[in-house]
């Protein structure tokens, strides 16, 4: 593919080589450091034309609140650059593209490698993040994959991946079909809280893994939040639940030696400290009485995600060895087996934090 070609289309011009390593799009960086072009995996973002006016309102919504508060919003989240013609992304040989600044002297971590001290700054970031946008209408944002974190509606997606065993791969995995077959009752809590209007819809980014933020490289501060093609309606507890999946273990979720999975009490300590300085006085009781339970329901989901999609034959996630979904989502039940155990304590550590 030529991307130089693509990017002229933006009005810039340049060589491109491949950065980064999400399991959705793929990422391309100007070799001057100064752009980033992403193709958007349309597999899974089926309309572009959406996903795009959802990222360009929220940006230009967060930088506003940042100039209002004195802050220089040019590193601190991504900003859109149009093609030529004013649109925000390009098709080309039937691909969708589209083009960011490259935020640059920033380090990034992924979860196998993080510490306390980086999942703090994430636990600021994603927090700061949530209260930025906590008066921004959520239900204008189009919903870029439906039904993302509706665990019920994800379990009805795996209830159909077991019956038509699309790659004939059901028979080795009764005992994970059995562990998630056994806890569904989970599912519905926090749909049922956003029912009863116990917690409220907001903005959420539904991804937030600690490689969707980037880090200044000097101060090792949070800079800015990344990979917002899922900023939708939501419950802000998918996004501190979602954090504390990965971030929350002493693994990364590609491990498969189980014996080295386990819930990382001091990431939680350190995320959740981070968090709550942003969003203490934002969040509801409900909300935060529920913060614990968030991070085992967003871990059981992607454990079914992952076994879902090995089930489908992998047609989802990336994936770089055969079995490597059915790892993940092995690796995914051992930390939702600990946190079962786990959250009575995490509760009594936060009431200690929020004093
Ligand atoms: P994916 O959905 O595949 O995870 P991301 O949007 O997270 O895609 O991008 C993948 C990686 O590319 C990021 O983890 C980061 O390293 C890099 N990246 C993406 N956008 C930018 C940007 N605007 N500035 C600097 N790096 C970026
Ligand atoms: C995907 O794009 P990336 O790698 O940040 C996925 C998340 C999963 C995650 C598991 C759009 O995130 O929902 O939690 O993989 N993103 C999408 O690693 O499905
Ligand atoms: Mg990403």
């Amino acid at each position: 593919m030529n991307y130089s070609e693509i990017a002229l289309r933006f009005g810039i011009e340049g060589e491109f080589a491949p950065c980064g390593n999400g399991h959705i799009n793929d990422t391309l960086r100007s070799k001057d450091g100064r752009y980033i072009l992403q193709r958007i995996n349309t597999n899974v973002f089926t309309d572009p034309e959406k996903l795009m006016e959802n990222i360009e309102n929220v940006t230009a919504f967060v930088q506003k609140k940042l100039r209002e508060i004195g802050e220089d919003p040019s590193r601190r989240t991504l900003n859109v650059i149009r093609t030529k013609n004013g649109k925000t992304y390009t098709i080309y040989e039937g691909q969708a593209f589209r083009m960011y600044d490259n935020i640059g002297g920033t380090k990034e971590v992924e979860p196998g490698s993080k510490t306390a001290e980086d999942m703090y700054g994430a636990g600021r970031g994603f927090g700061e993040f949530q209260k930025l946008l906590s008066d921004y209408p959520s239900e204008t944002l189009h919903e870029t994959i439906m039904d993302f974190h509706n665990t019920a509606s994800r379990l009805v997606d795996f209830r159909k991946a077991v019956f038509s065993d699309r790659a004939g791969r059901l028979q080795e995995i009764p005992d994970e079909v059995e562990f998630v077959l056994k806890r569904t009752q989970i599912a519905d809590v926090v749909l049922n809280a956003m029912v009863r209007g116990e917690i409220p819809f907001a903005v959420t980014h539904n991804d937030t893994k600690i490689n969707n933020i980037l880090f200044d490289a000097e101060t090792d501060e949070p800079l800015a939040v990344i990979d917002l093609d899922t900023v939708m309606p939501g419950s802000r507890l998918y996004d501190y639940g979602d954090a504390l999946r990965g971030g929350g273990s002493t693994a990364d979720e590609d491990e498969t030696d189980l014996t080295k999975v386990h819930v990382d009490m001091e990431s939680f300590k350190a995320f959740t400290r981070g968090y709550l300085e942003e969003m203490k006085d934002v969040l509801t009781p409900r909300e935060i009485e529920l913060l614990p339970f968030s991070i085992r329901l967003m871990t059981y989901e992607c454990g079914i995600r992952f076994l879902g999609d090995y089930l489908n034959g992998d047609t989802y996630f990336k994936i770089h060895r055969p079995k490597h979904n059915l790892d993940r989502a092995r690796n995914q039940f051992k930390l939702v087996e600990e946190l079962e155990k786990l959250e009575t304590e995490m509760s009594a550590m936060i009431r200690e934090m929020l004093g």
